[in-house]
Formats: structure tokens, sequence, C-alpha cells
């Protein structure tokens, strides 16, 4: 397409923030510190974590931009910038999160292949755009549509980075049509983000944005939209995100027997603590994020001072002021609530937390019976280690 275009080295990458901890260099790939979710419900985009696998897309004139709509459709489309900023806006805070958010650690019970990230390969942000189910209307698909005349079921979005899995071809990935088109599902075609223009590490000019479904469909710089029969069958929903058993090694694998990971399962971590941390006899914070998948908001999070056998329930917040009810129409549901908790920590120990979504869903005790060759979706209750230093009294 005219106007973006992937670059085929890293001679263009944007600048960064200097308190970003880089996981990879290229494809550019880093985190924050943890201690930076807490301090704000919506994540600020410089330091909202950088998930890629090739360059950084180039736009070299946003006038010529177009996004192609076409496939299993009557009416394929082109749609410039303008075209998508005259739909309906709608602004969704949603949050992102990487499938290999805590795979460092998955990787400590034994070795997973994939770039290692601590807990901070997530993030909350306030996506703007025009929903994809009004955009597919444009093209003749009303909503709510599971199959269109010509037989497409799901919608694939292509991008432009050239990535090394695809053999320098493009980023892509799918959802059923049927998500595509619930206007309830709030699936954007985002061009801002925290009420900005979209930047380019974030997916200038357009990205998608499937809220409660793992990263890695929220395909960034968009090239094209294709309705088609089948999932789309890029390395990335194929060959990569699915969740195997523990027993599935790189021998015996068979990438066909799963499905790709859509939502993600219930997840909370300790943010402001680190893995190791030597505190003064008294009073400590315990801190942190707590999200579910598919909408599922958060019911409760338990807080542990005595590595799980005993617990208390935190608070829990979005927005200041207002108490945080799962399911109630003043929480975004698409999005992390904060927890803390206060707690008196009379010798060293293992401080533990655990979340429990509306569904009744619960985060797994252990990693071992989660752990999966390619370290996804560690969602494992989540530990620190406090140690009790002398106070300089
Ligand atoms: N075109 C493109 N889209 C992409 C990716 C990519 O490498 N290329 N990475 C995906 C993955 S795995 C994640 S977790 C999110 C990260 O989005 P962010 O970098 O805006 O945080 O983008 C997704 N969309
Ligand atoms: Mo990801």
């Amino acid at each position: 397409m005219p106007g973006l275009r992937g670059p085929s080295n890293y001679s263009q990458e944007p600048s960064r923030h200097q308190s970003l901890k880089i996981n990879a260099k290229v494809p550019f790939n880093a985190e924050p510190p943890r201690s930076a979710l807490i301090s704000s419900y919506v994540t600020p985009v410089d330091l909202f974590y950088k998930r890629n696998h090739g360059p950084i897309p180039v736009v070299d004139d946003i006038e010529r931009y177009r996004v192609s709509i076409s496939g299993l459709v009557e009416k394929p489309k082109e749609l410039s910038i303008a075209d998508i900023r005259k739909l309906p806006k709608y602004n969704v805070t949603a949050t992102l999160q990487c499938a290999g958010n805590r795979r460092t650690a998955m990787s400590k019970t034994k070795t997973v292949k994939g770039v290692g990230w601590d807990v901070a390969a997530i993030g909350n942000a306030v996506w703007g755009g025009a929903k994809l189910s009004d955009v597919l209307e444009l093209v003749g698909i009303p909503k709510l549509t599971t199959t269109t005349p010509l037989g497409g079921k799901h919608v694939e979005f292509v991008s432009v980075d050239m990535c090394k899995e695809e053999n320098g071809g493009p980023y892509k990935a799918s959802i059923p049509l049927n998500q595509a088109t619930n206007s309830e599902a709030d699936v954007l075609l985002a061009y801002e983000m925290n009420g900005e223009t979209l930047n380019r590490d974030h997916g200038y000019p357009l990205r998608v944005v499937v809220p409660g479904v793992i990263g890695a469909r929220s395909v960034k710089w968009l090239d094209s939209i294709s309705i088609i029969a089948e999932e789309c069958q890029g390395f990335f929903m194929q060959r990569d995100y699915k969740m195997f058993p523990p027993t599935v090694n790189w021998e015996n694998i068979n990438w066909s027997t799963r499905r790709p990971q859509m939502d993600f399962p219930v997840q909370c971590v300790i943010c402001s603590l680190e893995d190791v941390d030597v505190v003064k006899h008294g009073k400590i914070t315990i801190s942190g994020y707590a999200v579910s998948g598919g909408g599922r908001g958060i019911e409760r999070v338990d807080v542990s001072i005595d590595g799980g056998k005993t617990w208390e329930e935190a608070d829990k917040y979005q927005k200041t002021g207002i108490p945080y009810i799962a399911d109630d129409t003043s929480s975004d549901k698409w999005a992390w609530v904060l927890f803390t908790a206060t707690a008196d920590i009379p010798k060293s120990t293992e401080i533990v937390a655990k979340a429990v979504d509306m569904a009744a869903n619960v985060q797994p005790e252990n990693v071992e019976v989660i752990w999966n060759l390619r370290g996804i979706l560690n969602t494992s209750w989540h530990r620190v280690h406090v140690q009790v230093g002398h106070s300089n009294l």
C-alpha cells in the first residue's frame, strides 16, 4: 500500500523512554519497571511495553495511506484515515497483555523458547478509534454476522512489517467474524492512544485493538483487512501463541492439534515489590494489577504474607472515588484493576497474590502445572520475597 512501508533494517527506529528495560534490541522489545505500572490506572504511552517482530514501519505520506478491505465480501473498499475518522469515534479503555508476560519466571522451571519478559509486558490504555463492526458495514457486512454470503467467517488483519518468522513477510492475525461484527466486543481500528495520535511504536497510523484477547491479535500498522473462510494461516496464528500441555516438547510438538490462543486467563501481579526486596519492620504496601480476558471483571484479589497459608482480600480500584464492582456500568470491563493491601511483616517471608475473576476462574498455584514450551500465559500465583532488614534506629 502506498503511504506506509516496512523497512528492511533498523535504521529508522523511533526514540524511546530511558527507563524501559530492553529485553531484545532488534526487533525492539521492552517493558517498564514494574513499579511504573501502579503509578497510574492508564499507562503512559512512553512507558507502555513495546513488542515487535520486525523494524518499525514508516509512514511516508499519510494522505496516500489506505486500508483495503477485501476477500469474501461483495463490496471491497479502500479507506483513508479521513474515512475512518468520519465514523463514530469510541474511546475504549482496554488492557493489552502479551501472552509472553512473565515468561522469564516460567523459564526458571524448565527452559522455554521466546523473548524473556518480567511482569510488565502489559499496559492499560484508552484507545480511540472506529469500531471494526462499523467499518465492516461499509463493505456490506451487517452487525452480528457469522458467515458472509460468500462464505467469509474470519477477519484477517495484515501489516507491512518484515518479520523473520514470516520469512520477511508481514505480521498478520485473524479473529472470528462474529466477534468483529459484534459492536459490544469493542474491537477497534484505533488511531489514538491515551488521547494522542497513535505513535509509531504502537501502530501509527492505524492498529487493531481486540479487547480481552492476547496482544498478538491486536495487529499494528494495519495495511489490509481480508474476509476469509478459514482462520489466518500466518506463523503467529498457527505456529506460535498456542497453549500446549507440559508434556509437549520440541520433538513431539504437532502445532495443528491446538487452537490459536485468543482470550487471556485471569492474571495478577504485585508491582510494589521486586522478586526479592529488603524491607524494614512495620507496614508495607502490597499493590499491583489484576485482569482477566474476555471482558470478565475481577471479583477478588487475595494477598498472603505467609507464602499462601492465610489470605486477606485486597482493595481494588479503577477510578479514584468510584468503588470498583465487577460488571458494574461504571467499571471498564476490558481494563485491569489495581489492587492494594497493607501488612505488617514481622519476619522474612514470601508474599503471594492471586486473583479470582467473575466466572470464579482462579490462578494456578504453581507454574509447573502450566509450563509450556513457548512460555506463554504464565498466570501462576505471583510470589515475591521480602527480607526484613535492620532499620537504622
Ligand atoms: N504488525 C504487528 N502487529 C503486532 C505485533 C508485531 O510484531 N507486528 N506484535 C503483537 C504482539 S505479540 C503484541 S503483545 C502487541 C504489542 O503491542 P504494543 O507494542 O503496542 O504494546 O502487538 C501485536 N501486534
Ligand atoms: Mo505478544
